[in-house]
């Protein structure tokens, strides 16, 4: 029988984890304000999900970092880095303070991840490696009959690239069941929604021919995407799809939705605006009924 992932870090209720993402989005917001740049809308839109991995289902540390029995996790989507850096150094990875450097010179915190940033696994950013790399990093475990398991975060305009698909052949043809590849489906890519510049819809039925097992979740209800990940694998020999409907630029309503923000740096006004957008949902959320576990 093929292990569950049984939630392992399970600590946190879903309105903390709620709270968590909120602290996150804004902590998105303030890095790229600081640093100038950055591709907002796609780090707001996959927080929710990197939230979930990070705070429950990776078993992943900082003084486990170097363990060859550590989850992987990938961020094929690399451009929206800014969310992995601030996750990773809420989970002490490195002292928040290191953001302050994001796309200065010299700092190793540059607009897509590179290995020199503790916590990141692979340098991505070229589209279309993340899922490939995870591939192998899936077959090794079997090989080595390790019972880690391998994540990665893909791009529906991603999904343009030719090497997901040669991946997502081989995964199911090696059973990679250890295999979990989360697709951030916001429906937008950099120059215009996905399905004009490229289409990569039904994605389900493309990826349940070619082998994989799949869901779809919303990709910001903290409580979806825990029951998704504690269900995977989906289906024993097969690996696992996650659709998460996402927003692009969530939480900020000028950004939602709008290609603008792909890559964009908010002006002093809009900054205040956002920040304040997102201190509403904090507030609104602690006054909430606590959610049960
Ligand atoms: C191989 C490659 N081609 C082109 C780009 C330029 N690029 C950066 S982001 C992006 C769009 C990605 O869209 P999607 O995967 O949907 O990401 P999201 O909208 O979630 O940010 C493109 C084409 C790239 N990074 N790599």
């Amino acid at each position: 029988m093929i292990r569950r992932i049984f939630l392992k870090n399970k600590k946190m209720t879903n309105q903390e984890l709620e709270i968590k993402s909120l602290q996150y989005r804004k902590k998105v917001l303030k890095y790229i304000k600081l640093a100038k740049a950055g591709h907002t809308g796609g780090s707001l839109s996959c927080t929710d999900i990197l939230n979930v991995l990070y705070n429950e289902v990776l078993n992943v540390s900082p003084d486990k970092f170097s363990d060859p029995d550590r989850d992987r996790y990938v961020q094929s989507k690399g451009h929206s880095v800014e969310a992995l850096f601030v996750v990773l150094a809420d989970k002490g990875f490195y002292p928040e303070s290191k953001l302050e450097t994001l796309c200065k010179f010299k700092s190793h915190f540059i607009g897509h991840p590179t290995k020199k940033v503790p916590g990141i696994e692979q340098n991505t950013g070229a589209l279309g490696h993340g899922l490939p790399i995870c591939v192998g990093t899936a077959i090794a475990a079997k090989l080595d009959k390790k019972s880690y398991k391998v994540f990665t975060l893909l791009g529906d305009g991603e999904l343009m690239e030719g090497s997901n698909w040669e991946a997502a052949m081989a995964a199911s043809h090696y059973k990679l069941d250890n295999l979990v590849a989360i697709l951030d489906y916001n429906q937008l890519q950099i120059t215009g929604a996905t399905k004009d510049v490229c289409n990569s819809d039904p994605i389900d039925s493309k990826f349940e021919a070619f082998g994989w097992a799949v869901r779809h979740v919303d990709g910001h209800d903290i409580k979806e995407l825990r029951e998704a990940f504690g269900q995977v694998p989906f289906e024993e020999g097969k690996p696992s799809f996650i659709i998460a409907h996402t927003n692009k630029g969530k939480g900020i309503s000028y950004m939602e939705n709008s290609i603008k923000w792909h890559h964009g740096v908010p002006n002093d006004e809009q900054y205040i605006l956002g920040q304040d957008e997102l201190d509403k949902q904090l507030e609104s959320i602690k006054n909430s009924e606590i959610t049960k576990r």
